[in-house]
Formats: C-alpha cells, structure tokens, sequence
C-alpha cells in the first residue's frame, strides 16, 4: 500500500538562530530526506502566518511570548512573532529536500492559529490535506519535524481521528517542550493509536 510521509514545519524560525528556536531543529533535515526515497508520496506543511496574526504575544497588548489567552476556539499559547509569509523565517531550512508532491500552508486566517496539518486550532476549519490524501487513496501516514509536541502531535492526533493509519517517527522530531507538553502530547498520541517509531 503506498506510504505518504508528511514533513511537518521544517522552516527556519523553528531551527537555532530562528524566531521560534526548537532545540535540535535543524536536526531533523538530514534523517527526513533520507527518509524520502522510502515514500510514494511527500507533503511537507508550512506554518504561514501574516503579520499581526492573533497567536503572536505582540498582538496582544501587555502579553509576552509562552503566556496563554482565551480566543473564541479555546485556549491559545502566545508566540515570538514567526513564519510570517514571504519572510526568510517562513522558508524551509535550505538543505531541506522540498521536491515534494503538495506544500501545504496553515495559519493563514489572521484570528485562528492552526497547529494540526488536517485543522486549524477551533478543530472544525479544515486545510484540504485530508481531502488530498483520501482522493490519493492515500492512508497510511508518517510524521516527522517540527514541533512534536505542537504540529507534528496535533497533526497524529486529527489524522487518527479521520481513520489514517498514523505512524510518528520520533528521531526525526524535536520538541519545544513548554511546561510538560511533549510528556502530555506523548500520552495523547498512544492513547490515540498513533505508533511511535523510535
Ligand atoms: C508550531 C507553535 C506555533 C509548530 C507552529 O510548528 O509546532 N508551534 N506555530
Ligand atoms: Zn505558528
């Protein structure tokens, strides 16, 4: 059966010297185009996000990066300013293989955040990628970049939810690991059926 792998945010404001550093992010680009060849298909997300978008601190007056604030759709964890569209910080980090078949980009609406690959954060706005796969007959998935436990957990976590057969391979993930979210999205992830390859 052909096997899709789903390059989740491998951008530079997520690598060291970025907006949004992940420890060890650049760490993850030789593994996933090694990875590659091993796929029928490639889709890689980008985080795409225009100025003054509502998941940034500066937006919101007298808050800083990593407090968290009530939007309509629920809880929101505030961030540095990153990946806004067209800026250096938005492209994928330069030794990224990007000869991928689909770029999908998210977090474009100016007032939701959109973390998961499948929905944005009100979990009901989606992104066209499951239409994508399931019109590909594409089912069985595997996740690898950045963040594990923001865009590559809450992308596991939806693709679960629609019926994907969804794998993490997690030595092609680092995490940003905000106040015990990795363990959080760790036990999330098995809960849901999403296997863990180490
Ligand atoms: C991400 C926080 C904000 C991610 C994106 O790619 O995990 N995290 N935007
Ligand atoms: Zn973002």
């Amino acid at each position: 059966m052909s096997e899709t792998l789903i390059v989740i945010d491998v951008q530079n404001d997520f690598c060291p010297g970025g907006a949004l550093a992940v420890p060890g992010g650049d760490e993850v680009v030789a593994p996933i185009n090694a990875m590659m060849a091993d796929f029928d298909a490639v889709v890689l997300t980008q985080d795409w996000h225009p100025h003054g978008h509502s998941s940034f601190a500066a937006s919101h007056e007298g808050k800083a990066p990593f407090e968290t604030i009530e939007l309509s759709y629920g809880t929101q964890v505030l961030w540095p300013e990153h990946c806004v569209q067209g800026e250096k910080g938005a492209d994928f980090h330069g030794d990224l293989n990007t000869q991928a078949d689909l770029i999908i980009r998210k977090g474009f609406r100016p007032a939701i955040d959109s973390y998961s690959a499948f929905f944005e954060n009100d979990q009901k706005t989606p992104t066209g990628l499951e239409g994508y796969l399931r019109d590909r007959g594409l089912q069985k998935l595997t996740l690898a970049g950045l963040a594990t436990d923001f865009c590559v957990a809450f992308s596991a976590l939806d693709a679960a939810r629609l019926g994907f057969d969804v794998t993490v391979a997690l030595s092609a993930c680092r995490a940003i690991d905000l106040e015990g979210s990795l363990d959080k999205a760790m036990t999330r992830m098995k809960e849901a059926g999403v296997r863990i390859k180490i």
